[in-house]
């Protein structure tokens, strides 16, 4: 093969391992957590983020977790999104592992008495150890945080985030709308 020609295949390498390498990894304790969990793969899906889905539990596979966040940064992982329920301890010993940046989902889950224990586990960590705690069961905030920190070094990640914001935008003045046209009246519009 000609110099060209061993210089292009190494560059389509290159970009097909970019383009399905996962950029993000999802984790959970459970696959009963999975029902919130979709969330982030959903909307990381709607930005086109390659990523990758599995169960890690902190408690029950203790070593796999240990494994999973030594080798998340060499893999080519840029995020880490962990959720977990009750006594959740998942995202905070992986964020204590990785250098990587940890997103936490607390669940509601079967064994959590009301979500707040869930939310305190994630929360509440020791100084220097930060894990970026979303509310209760916001999986789908997780995946747009980790799509903005993705698209903090990814022009078109990030011009698919703001689009994706003024979209929200849009719908609430849809609303603002419909609920003048429904004889709601305000001074201000
Ligand atoms: C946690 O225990 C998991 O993250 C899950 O939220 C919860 C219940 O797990 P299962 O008993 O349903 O497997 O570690």
């Amino acid at each position: 093969m000609t110099k060209q020609g061993l210089m292009t295949k190494s560059l389509l390498k290159s970009q097909s391992t970019k383009s399905t390498s996962p950029l993000v990894g999802i984790i959970m304790g459970s696959d009963s957590d999975l029902g919130v969990m979709q969330a982030a793969s959903d909307i990381l899906k709607h930005y086109d983020i390659p990523h990758e889905v599995t169960v890690v539990s902190a408690h029950r596979t203790p070593l796999r977790m240990v494994d999973y966040a030594q080798k998340a940064k060499l893999r080519g992982l840029k995020v880490i999104i962990a959720g977990a329920g009750g006594a959740a301890h998942l995202p905070g010993m992986v964020a204590s592992i990785t250098p990587l940046p940890v997103i936490g989902v607390p669940i509601k889950s079967s064994n959590s008495i009301d979500g707040w224990d869930s939310v305190l586990s994630i929360l509440q960590m020791p100084n220097g150890v930060p894990v970026a705690t979303v509310a209760l069961n916001a999986a789908k905030n997780a995946g747009i945080l980790a799509a903005q920190i993705i698209g903090s070094s990814d022009e078109t990640v990030s011009r698919k985030i703001t689009t994706y914001k003024n979209s929200l935008n849009s719908e609430v003045m849809e609303k603002v709308k419909k609920m003048k046209t429904e004889g709601w009246k305000n001074e201000f519009d």
